[in-house]
């Protein structure tokens, strides 16, 4: 059904993330945002690409990149993370980003479209396929529940940073869910499909399945859909290995984010833990805390970050993909 389209390269295809003593810089430069491509990068021209809407609305048409910019444009900020290899799951991954999207809400094309009653979910199909995990696929489609959609800020975005997406990251347009896994951001957007039920694909049914943390009351909880993201937090500085000197004062510094936002960072140096200050979130973004230590004396000491969301929910401290993220330092005479 998906036209025929060229991958270069051919294949599984990921740009390795930033490790987290890199992530430096408040927006996250492009050309260092990790790529995930399942089957290989769909090289499409503009020239005649369209997306088409269909399934349970009224009036079902097609979109070119021109007739998509014509619309009002949203600009978001917004963390974007991978949640790491779908057959690995409950390793942390930390392939985390921060960046601008600009691009169309969603919600002005289906108003546009007009969504019948009984429609609940957006399936979205990318013009990439073949095979991933031993699996045939003939296109990556996700699902989106259409009240996400309708919360607002769901965007068919044709630029990151400012810049016309690259074709590693969906030219020329792409689905965002921010706060949700980037897995559920199809790429390469071919169609999209209002639907009254979830989309049965590899990538919703079998992949991208996992269990939550357990909790005393459920041990061994039922996996469910990699949808929104959990809670989570990574030092930035000190780096791994860092040496620092007794009685000098360090800055410890990184990065939080929930899709709820942040209410607390704490910070250990080693004996117990230390509320961070945490700024305030700017849209959808990460937001960056900050503690002052002085360690007293040398030794080793594991500096650690663990955040709590505006819903009371915090990170698991191990075994699981947001488990709390520790760097090991030196403290030297
Ligand atoms: N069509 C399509 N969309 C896709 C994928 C894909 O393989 N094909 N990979 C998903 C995954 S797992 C992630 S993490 C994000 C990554 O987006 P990025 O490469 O722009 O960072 O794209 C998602 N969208
Ligand atoms: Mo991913």
């Amino acid at each position: 059904m998906s036209p025929r389209v060229v991958l270069d390269p051919v294949g599984l295809f990921r740009r390795v993330p930033l490790q987290p003593h890199q992530l430096t810089e408040p927006v996250t430069p492009t050309a260092d945002v990790p790529v995930l491509a399942h089957f290989g990068v769909p090289r499409v021209a503009e020239a005649g690409w369209s997306f088409e809407l269909t399934g349970l609305v009224r009036r079902p048409r097609t979109y070119s990149l021109d007739e998509l910019r014509g619309y009002p444009r949203r600009e978001l900020m917004a963390f974007h993370q991978c949640v790491g290899n779908p057959l690995t799951p409950g390793a942390p991954a930390r392939r985390i980003s921060n960046v601008v999207w600009g691009g169309v809400d969603l919600r002005t094309l289906l108003d546009e479209a007009g969504v019948e009653p009984g429609a609940s979910f957006l399936w979205s199909y990318g013009l990439d396929g073949g095979r991933f995990a031993d699996v045939d696929c003939e296109a990556f489609v996700k699902d989106v529940r259409l009240s996400r959609v309708d919360s607002g800020d769901v965007l068919v975005a044709y630029e990151l940073n400012g810049e016309p997406l690259t074709a590693q990251h969906g030219f020329p347009a792409r689905l965002v869910v921010p706060g949700w896994y980037g897995t559920n951001s199809v790429k390469w957007l071919h169609r999209m499909v209002l639907a009254d039920r979830r989309a049965d694909g590899p990538f919703t049914t079998t992949f991208y399945n996992e269990p939550p943390p357990p909790t005393p009351e459920d041990p061994s909880p039922a996996p469910r859909p990699v949808w929104e993201i959990a809670p989570e937090s990574v030092v930035v500085s000190p780096a791994p290995g860092a040496r620092v000197r007794a009685g000098d004062e360090v800055d410890v510094w990184g990065w939080a984010w929930a899709p709820a936002g942040v209410r607390t960072v704490e910070v250990s140096v080693g004996n117990g833990w230390s509320p961070a200050t945490v700024e305030t979130r700017e849209q959808l973004a990460w937001q960056r805390f900050r503690m002052r230590w002085r360690p007293a004396a040398p030794g080793e000491v594991t500096v650690a970050c663990r955040a709590v969301d505006n819903t009371g929910v915090g990170q698991p401290s191990v075994t699981a993909r947001n488990q709390v993220h520790s760097v090991p330092v030196t403290v030297t005479a």
